[in-house]
């Protein structure tokens, strides 16, 4: 595969790409550097057809430590805004369409938190942790962390974490609804978890799955009247699928499915 600085890929089971961020002196912090491998990697994996689902991790330690404060420092506005700083960390929630799970250990903080947040699916372990500081750095979240975390906790919860920096824990990420799963073990039980879950998705047809993301991802931009009909639009146009026969005459038949991805 392509050879990458700040971050690792592999293929660990069919269908599942594995990213794993990796510059471990700085606790994966998320330079323009390495949020631009992140992108070339996501769009590979999108556009691989035999990849049915995306994993992103960090190390054991650290799933991302924020963005790179050391970047960031000597910003000027007019640099920020004339190069539309963090405007590509969009591409994973604008444009990649397989699912993308976050398999978060340690810190995820500022930015790592927003990275977390964007993803479709996130597991986590226990005792990670998460938390906007930016507000400690004399800023506040960049990466969409006021609206994604808002929307998963509500606004007084929101509000008081982004207005005090505080962090929050893994389990208290899996009470609140920020995770789907917490996971009591270490990164290679988090890991295992976060396989098993990709091959499931992976191993559905590939329209199904991608229009099943698009209609959940709708919920969180339109009315619920709108969210309907459109999800009732994307519904009627899966009648037009291949896979659509092929699931439902293999239920009939008391056979298991071979998916066509059409
Ligand atoms: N940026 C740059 N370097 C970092 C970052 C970071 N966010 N986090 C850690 N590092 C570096 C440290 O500077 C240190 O480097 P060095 O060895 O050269 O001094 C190395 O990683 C190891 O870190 P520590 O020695 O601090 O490790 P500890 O185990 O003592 O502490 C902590 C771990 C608590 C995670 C601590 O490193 C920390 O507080 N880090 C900063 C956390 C933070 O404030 N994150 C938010 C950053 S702001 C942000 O993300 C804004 C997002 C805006 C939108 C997106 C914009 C791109």
């Amino acid at each position: 595969g392509p050879s990458y600085e700040h971050i690792l890929t592999e293929t660990p089971k069919p269908g599942v790409g594995l990213i794993t961020l990796n510059r471990p002196k700085a606790l994966n912090a998320l330079s323009s550097p390495l949020f631009k491998e992140l992108n070339d990697a996501l769009s590979k994996y999108d556009n691989d057809k035999d990849i049915g689902a995306i994993i992103i991790t960090g190390s054991e330690k650290a799933f991302a430590a924020g963005a790179d404060i050391k970047e960031m420092a000597p910003l000027s506005f007019a640099a920020a805004y004339t190069d539309n700083f963090i405007a590509p960390w969009s591409h994973l929630a604008n444009s990649i369409r397989k699912p993308v799970i976050a398999a978060v250990s340690g810190y995820a903080l500022g930015g790592g938190c927003e990275l977390a947040l964007m993803c479709d699916i996130l597991y986590c372990t226990s005792n990670a942790t998460f938390g906007q500081p930016e507000i400690k750095l004399g800023t506040i979240p960049g990466a969409g962390g006021s609206q994604r975390l808002t929307r998963a906790v509500g606004k007084s919860k929101a509000m008081e974490l982004i207005l005090t920096g505080k962090n929050f824990s893994g389990k208290e990420a899996g009470e609140w609804g920020v995770a789907a799963q917490v996971i009591d073990g270490g990164k290679d039980d988090l890991l295992a978890a976060a396989l098993k879950t990709a091959e499931t998705i992976a191993g559905y047809g590939r329209v199904s799955v991608i229009a099943g993301k698009e209609a959940v991802n709708k919920s969180q931009e339109l009315s619920l009247r709108e969210g309907v009909e459109y999800e009732r639009r994307l519904f009627h146009s899966l009648f037009g699928s291949k896979d659509q026969k092929i699931g439902m005459t293999a239920f009939a038949e008391k056979k298991k499915p071979e998916w066509s991805n059409e």
